[in-house]
């Protein structure tokens, strides 16, 4: 393998207006049963409570979603509303792939940032760059507005454009340099970005996990929301829309 592939470079872009996916917010919503039941048996003399166990049912973790094949997945659609996928597993063939994944390794000006975390700095295990018309601020790290985009750049930017039909206005590029180099859990749900953005997500080296987990409702744990996993190939497109950013956290990790 060309050792240069073994480093995960991944370029993502970037936001655009709210889409059209239709909302169900004002549908009504189906109860939801409790998980455990306490039943009273009447005895002639006293009254005794007997506990039964949660139905196993209940207790496991749902299982994890797996999505390798193209397609639009709508993977909620509440409680805030529809949070939709959109999956081109070869959106670029692998040569210009390949082409494309050299060019942004050696021409973008790549740095490791600093996030603070409860009021401790450290580096973030990857490099960025940002390019946009505004800065964009999460973690206590800022990307100043950029608006000389690398060429590169601008003409993904000009097909997913023509594409999709939309306009996306910025792009946050990560490289990760070898399988210890990651994001971890959360949304992109700065206010800057607006609300609902469209966020398209471009891969380009080795594949890797993109997960999604689906943020509790009041009285249950991440551990038992839902999953979705979807190995990232070279030269992917992955689209994610509506209230995915609202309602989901992803995180990215080489298997
Ligand atoms: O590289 C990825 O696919 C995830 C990056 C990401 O979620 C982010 O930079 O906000």
């Amino acid at each position: 393998m060309n050792p240069e592939r073994k480093r995960r470079n991944r370029v993502q872009g970037g936001w655009a207006a709210p889409t059209n996916v239709k909302s169900d917010r004002n549908k009504p919503k189906a109860s939801v049963s409790p998980a455990w039941t306490g039943k009273t048996v009447d005895q002639p003399t006293e009254r005794k409570f007997v506990f039964e166990e949660p139905e196993e049912e209940l207790k496991k973790k749902p299982t994890e979603t797996v999505i390798i094949k193209p397609g639009v997945y709508d993977i909620s659609t509440e409680p805030s509303g529809v949070s939709r996928l959109r999956y081109f597993p070869e959106f670029i063939g692998p040569q210009e792939a390949d082409e494309l994944y050299k060019r942004l390794f050696h021409d973008l000006p790549w740095r490791q940032q600093s996030d603070v975390k409860n009021g401790v700095s450290y580096l973030q295990p990857r490099l960025t760059t940002w390019y946009g018309d505004l800065a964009y601020s999460y973690s206590g790290v800022t990307h100043p507005a950029s608006v000389e985009w690398d060429p590169t750049l601008l003409m993904l930017r000009g097909r997913l454009d023509s594409v999709l039909g939309l306009q996306f206005n910025s792009v946050l590029t990560n490289l990760y340099r070898d399988g210890h180099e990651h994001v971890a859990w959360h949304s992109d749900d700065e206010r800057s970005l607006g609300p609902q953005p469209t966020i398209a997500s471009l891969s380009f080296g080795d594949s890797r996990n993109f997960e999604l987990r689906k943020k509790p409702e009041s009285g249950q744990d991440y551990e038992h929301s839902e999953h979705v996993m979807i190995p990232l190939t070279h030269g992917s497109l992955l689209i994610m829309e509506g209230c995915v950013q609202e309602d989901w956290q992803d995180t990215t990790r080489i298997p």
